[in-house]
């Protein structure tokens, strides 16, 4: 390409040709077609539903690519500050609808399919889930890529295209069993191959050192083995089209994937083990949190992406004609949690090593760009690394975190942090539990800014983990709390919500979320409140045909929907919420006629496959539906679900039904949630604890509006400091007593009375999350609900004033805030 100019681009426009306008329903039915028959080769006769939506997604992809390419080289030509958003998950779910809605061409498709003889609803759900990532960190990567796009903010987002994203769930015999995921399986339609993006990353080796400037040892990384990081595209297109943004997958492979001379001497395995072995980095989600994930793959897997990732990020400016002293300018780096913090080292490798950059530079630059968002203060969902494991897959960053770590304790110690304590806790390498890299320290050093997810997080995190780094460095932590896309999770998955809020409100609630507030006024319209009402049933009957067709169980749409989902973990208390469930039952059993309120419990959620005491939560609240469900007493007062391998599609459907949503964690260990958000926007109530953005919601829509109950996370550290003990409040419970003694019988197992053993002992015993201190409490915020329930004037008064008050939970506020006081960037001007 000698005859490019020296921008290594030809002139002309970034979109040569225009596509062909949609002027009717007929042009895109004949787009869509096309693409049928030219690019699937498949005949318009016997097309199935996957062929349609395969059609449909690309004649998509052309319009949302057009916009991408637009958005790219209106960014590059105005010299605009780009984001880069470093996550090991993004829980994106489908993208048909999300792009249908921003492109505005939903009722239009609905037409042309109807032309071509296709169902709408049924090419919809042939699209699966894209489901790379575990729950709230992941979906609120997802989130914010949409987010990102609305506000014209460019931005990559860099993660792993896994083949296999979060496992299947199924539930035989009350039993989580773990299937893989093979969403990749029939191809991807959104996706574009971008092989000139390719690069390869090393591991393991040794150093060579080559030379001493400026202080700073300059070294060449000899890895002993490379893997190609391979770049897909996925276009995200943002409201209203008015920008579009990328995220770039990596999948790994061997850089030569067949060793012909093996094959052809039959060795037909050996052939392709490079390929197997480089392949298996991107092969699986790790699960979640606090699972010891297989560790070694686990490091494999954020440097690959880490590093490919900055080796994209350094070419693209260094294309674009800038120096790398400018870097901060151009490139604001986020962190999704500690998850890419092996960048941070990275970065400075490739300063110092590559590009020879002096030292404090290279750290001025490295800081400059990086940022770093915590979701977690659980001390076992902290990462750290093995050090010896560091010094032999990637020896040259252990040296490079040797040094750093050594500037940053000579700092501390200038500022008064000299004591061996202090030192030993601000350290960057861990000595207690054999000497490991502390991934939280190294990315909060390595950061201008550090962020917690809800007020109540971040306070905790200056308080408790990150407390001497913050007095080290008190500018350093703030607060962007979490928010959702409403695109998402009000007008596609409740459309008709939104048709009534768009009745009410006019067109400006589509594009201004403080519009909601204007709900405030009509919190007594009768006229709103009957349209309220049709709304929510008319989701919770599609909800029951749902549970119907999957379960087999018969629920009453006009029964109170209580609903829980979310992963299963002991800290988020699905174990308090299905005690309460069988302390009702028993209650409803002694007294029939005692005027209850009918209530249906739903709950949802995957367990980590090795976390056997969250997957024996879920054989018992399985075990408690079974029974309950057919005891002819009780069935038409309450209802147990577990609906199986939840996930954000089964998520668009469930919350819009919801009277009651359930965000009961022990206070503070929720970091944040974002369910929490999405049920309050869609008008449910919630019950809660004050954790995470719990207390927000709480100021926002009221506290006469949401139904608040037990210790408070001040509360709780006291009961740990002195010693918990669970005896007391379970004798003190009558109710709860007999919970626990049912369970412990096996009214729920019968013949086999041991089978919740580990449950029963955990809440006698240790009751690490407190299930049992607020158990009292729990029931009697779910009296409150049942009698606010019985008034349906107030009940729905107060609905009204959740939505009303859910406005600052837009992903756009706090992309927003993440643009001013993190990235120092704005969005791009047309
Ligand atoms: C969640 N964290 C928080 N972690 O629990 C939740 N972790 O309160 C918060 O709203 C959300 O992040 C967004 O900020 C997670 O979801 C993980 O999934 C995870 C996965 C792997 C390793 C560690």
């Amino acid at each position: 390409h000698s005859d490019l100019p020296a921008s290594g681009r030809a002139p002309g426009p970034a979109v040569p040709l225009a596509l062909a306008p949609i002027r009717s329903v007929a042009d895109w039915r004949d787009a869509i077609l096309a693409k049928l028959v030219y690019a699937l080769g498949r005949d318009q006769r016997t097309a199935s539903d996957r062929d349609w939506f395969e059609a449909l997604a690309l004649a998509l992809r052309d319009r949302v690519v057009a916009h991408a390419l637009d958005s790219d080289d209106l960014t590059r030509v105005a010299g605009h500050k780009r984001v880069y958003y470093l996550s090991l998950e993004f829980l994106v779910g489908r993208l048909l609808v999300d792009t249908l809605t921003n492109l505005d061409m939903t009722g239009l498709t609905r037409a042309a399919l109807g032309e071509l003889g296709a169902d709408f609803e049924r090419v919809r759900a042939a699209e699966p889930d894209a489901a790379l990532g575990n729950g709230g960190l992941g979906r609120l990567a997802a989130c914010f890529m949409e987010s990102a796009a609305s506000l014209a903010i460019p931005t990559c987002g860099y993660g792993i295209r896994y083949e296999n994203g979060l496992f299947r769930q199924e539930i035989r015999n009350g039993v989580q069993v773990e299937l893989p995921e093979d969403w990749l399986a029939a191809g991807n339609p959104w996706e574009i191959r971008r092989p000139e993006r390719d690069c390869d990353i090393g591991f393991g080796g040794h150093v060579e050192q080559v030379g001493d400037d400026d202080g700073a040892t300059r070294c060449v990384w000899h890895p002993a083995e490379l893997v190609r990081a391979v770049a897909h595209d996925t276009p995200v297109i943002g409201w209203r089209a008015r920008h579009a943004n990328r995220l770039r997958l990596w999948s790994a492979r061997a850089v030569a994937p067949l060793r012909l001379d093996a094959f052809n001497a039959g060795d037909y395995l050996g052939a392709v083990a490079d390929d197997v072995r480089a392949r298996s980095v991107s092969r699986v989600l790790y699960p979640s949190d606090t699972t010891p994930a297989g560790q070694e793959l686990r490091l494999r897997q954020e440097y690959f992406f880490s590093a490919a990732s900055l080796h994209d990020i350094l070419r693209r400016h260094l294309a674009e004609g800038y120096d790398l002293s400018r870097l901060p300018d151009m490139a604001a780096i986020q962190l999704n949690d500690t998850h890419p913090a092996i960048a941070i080292a990275e970065m400075m490798r490739l300063l110092v090593d590559r590009h020879g950059t002096a030292w404090n530079e290279a750290w001025r630059i490295t800081c400059g760009c990086f940022s770093y968002t915590n979701h977690t203060l659980l001390p076992e969902a902290l990462e750290t690394w093995p050090v010896a494991l560091m010094e032999r897959l990637l020896p040259r960053h252990m040296q490079i975190i040797y040094r750093l770590n050594a500037d940053h304790l000579e700092a501390a110690r200038a500022k008064g942090a000299a004591s061996d304590s202090l030192q030993a806790s601000l350290s960057m390498i861990d000595e207690t539990q054999g000497r490991r890299v502390r991934m939280g320290t190294l990315a909060f050093v390595g950061s201008h800014r550090v962020n917690g997810v809800s007020a109540l997080h971040t306070g905790l995190m200056r308080e408790t983990v990150f407390h001497d780094l913050h007095v080290l460095h008190p500018d350093r932590i703030t607060n962007v709390t979490n928010g959702i896309t409403f695109r998402r999770w009000l007008f596609e998955a409740n459309p008709r919500l939104t048709g009534l809020l768009v009745d009410v409100l006019g067109d400006a609630v589509l594009d201004d979320p403080s519009v909601l507030a204007g709900l405030r006024g009509l919190a007594g319209d009768p006229g709103l409140r009957a349209r309220l009402i049709a709304c929510r049933r008319a989701n919770k009957v599609a909800l029951s045909n749902l549970v119907g067709e999957q379960l087999g169980i018969g629920l009453d749409p006009d029964a109170l929907f209580d609903v829980h989902v979310k992963r299963l973990h002991e800290y988020k208390r699905q174990l308090l919420n299905i005690l309460e469930a069988v302390s009702l039952w028993q209650a409803i059993r002694a007294r029939p006629a005692a005027g209850w309120v009918p209530r249906v419990k739903i709950f949802a959620g995957k367990a980590a496959a090795s976390y056997a005491q969250a997957r024996l939560i879920i054989r018992l609240i399985n075990d408690v539906a079974s029974v309950i469900n057919n005891d002819p007493v009780t069935s038409d007062l309450l209802k147990v679900v577990f609906l199986p391998n939840f996930n954000v599609s089964l998520a668009e459907i469930i919350i819009p039904a919801a009277d009651l949503s359930e965000q009961i964690s022990t206070a503070g260990m929720e970091a944040s949630g974002t369910g929490n958000m999405k049920f309050a926007l869609n008008g449910a109530l919630t019950i809660g604890t004050l954790d995470g953005a719990n207390i927000e919601i709480r100021d926002h829509v009221g506290a006469d509006n949401i139904f608040i109950f037990g210790l408070t996370a001040a509360e709780v550290a006291v009961r740990r400091l002195d010693g918990w003990h669970p005896e007391c409040s379970i004798v003190a419970s009558p109710a709860l007593a007999g919970a626990i003694e049912a369970i412990g019988r096996g009214t729920f197992s019968p013949g086999e009375d041991t089978r919740f053993a580990p449950i029963v002992d955990e809440l006698r015993r240790t009751d690490r999350f407190l299930v049992t201190a607020d158990f009292d409490s729990y029931a009697e915020a779910q009296r409150r609900v049942a009698a606010l329930w019985r008034d349906r004037d107030a009940w729905w008064r107060a609905a009204v004033l959740n939505t009303a008050g859910m406005g600052p939970f837009s992903s756009d506020r706090a992309i927003g805030e993440y643009a001013e006081k993190i990235w120092h960037v704005t969005g791009l001007e047309r």
